[in-house]
Formats: structure tokens, C-alpha cells, sequence
């Protein structure tokens, strides 16, 4: 239902669209892509087991449900140079702005807990922002995880891989 409509890599390009949108963020290889089509039940967003896979925003939408869901670079890898790093930190900010934009939903990795780029990224867009904020905390399916708590926003506990709690937060999005 969902398909793929555009990928972005210049933040000036953005594309202008009436549909209510939800934006995915998180650090590199949190499960981003793979909660992605999880949620749209489909194969649409590419997974990688390498970090720094998703290089741009990728739009994905679904005309009878009027949204689209946005992918996003991970942030916080090492590997991936300044420069490349701050250009998708622009682009990122420059989705923040969206005047459709309803959810961002902040993936946390349930083994590492907040690290210090989630508190920087939610610090910045906090005040930035409409969109209500949602924290999904993923790899719940690992024996290191740990419990994540938010007293601000909802959390949602998943894990992608056995597809553990992926109808809540469909349900949350009327998806
Ligand atoms: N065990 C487990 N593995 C997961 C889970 N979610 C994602 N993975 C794995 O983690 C790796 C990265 O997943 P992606 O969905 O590509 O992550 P991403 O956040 O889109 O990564 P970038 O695009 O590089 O930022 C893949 O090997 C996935 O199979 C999960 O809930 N549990
Ligand atoms: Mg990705």
C-alpha cells in the first residue's frame, strides 16, 4: 500500500506534499529501514547489517492512508566523514519544519539506552518542532537490552526482527 516516492539528498529539494507525514530518525544501525517496513508490512526501505546505509531521506507513501513516512541517515557513526555527517544533520532539520509533519518517532537501540547524539538530536528538535515526539526503543529481542523510560514521551518497546509489538504502534499511527 505504502510505495516509495522519492529519495532526497539536498535539503532544498524537499518536496512539498499535502500528505500528514511521520518522520523516522535514529542513530546508524538502530533499525530504522527495518522498522519501516515492518509497520507498512512491506520490503519498501532498504536494511543493511552495515551502518551508514541510508544516505538521504527516502519517501514512502500511501495516497489511501493520506501519509507518507520519511527514512533518514542514522546519525552518531563514527566511520561516515564530518562533512557528510553535518550535511544529513541539515537534512534531517530541514524535515523538521514540515507543515504536515504529525509524528517523529526517535529510534533508540534498547541495548545502548539514550546515548549522547539522542540527547543532542532531542534537545534540538524539541523546541523545533509540532510534531508530537515518540521513542521507540529497538532490539528488545537481544539479551543485553535494557528498559527504556521517558516521563515526557510515549514509549514503545520492539523488536523488528521477531516483530514483537509492531501492531501497537500501528495502532498509535492508524496505520
Ligand atoms: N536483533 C535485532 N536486529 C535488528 C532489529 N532491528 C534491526 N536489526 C538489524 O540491525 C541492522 C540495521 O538495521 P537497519 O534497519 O538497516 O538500520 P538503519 O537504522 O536503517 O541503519 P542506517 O540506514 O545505516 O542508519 C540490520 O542487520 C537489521 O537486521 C531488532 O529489533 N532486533
Ligand atoms: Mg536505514
Amino acid at each position: 500500500m505504502f510505495k516509495f516516492i522519492s529519495s532526497v539528498f539536498d535539503s532544498e529539494k524537499l518536496a512539498r506534499e499535502y500528505y500528514n507525514e511521520i518522520l523516522i530518525l535514529g542513530r546508524s544501525n538502530v533499525g530504522k529501514s527495518s522498522f519501516i517496513n515492518n509497520i507498512t508490512q512491506s520490503s519498501i526501505a532498504i536494511s543493511s547489517k552495515t551502518p551508514g546505509r541510508t544516505k538521504c531521506l527516502n519517501f514512502f507513501t500511501s495516497k489511501k492512508k493520506n501519509l507518507t513516512i520519511i527514512d533518514s541517515p542514522g546519525y552518531g557513526f563514527a566511520k561516515v566523514s564530518i562533512a557528510t555527517q553535518e550535511s544529513w544533520l541539515k537534512l534531517i532539520e530541514s524535515a523538521l519544519n514540515r507543515e504536515f509533519l504529525k509524528y517523529i518517532i526517535i529510534l533508540i537501540d534498547a541495548r545502548r539506552g539514550f546515548m549522547d547524539s539522542d540527547k543532542i538530536l532531542l534537545d534540538n528538535i524539541y523546541n523545533k518542532t509540532n510534531a508530537e515526539i515518540i521513542l521507540v526503543s529497538t532490539k528488545n529481542d537481544k539479551r543485553e537490552a535494557k528498559d527504556l523510560v521517558s516521563d515526557k514521551f510515549k514509549v514503545f518497546k520492539i523488536s523488528n526482527t521477531k516483530k514483537h509489538n509492531i501492531k501497537d504502534i500501528q495502532r498509535y499511527l492508524k496505520l
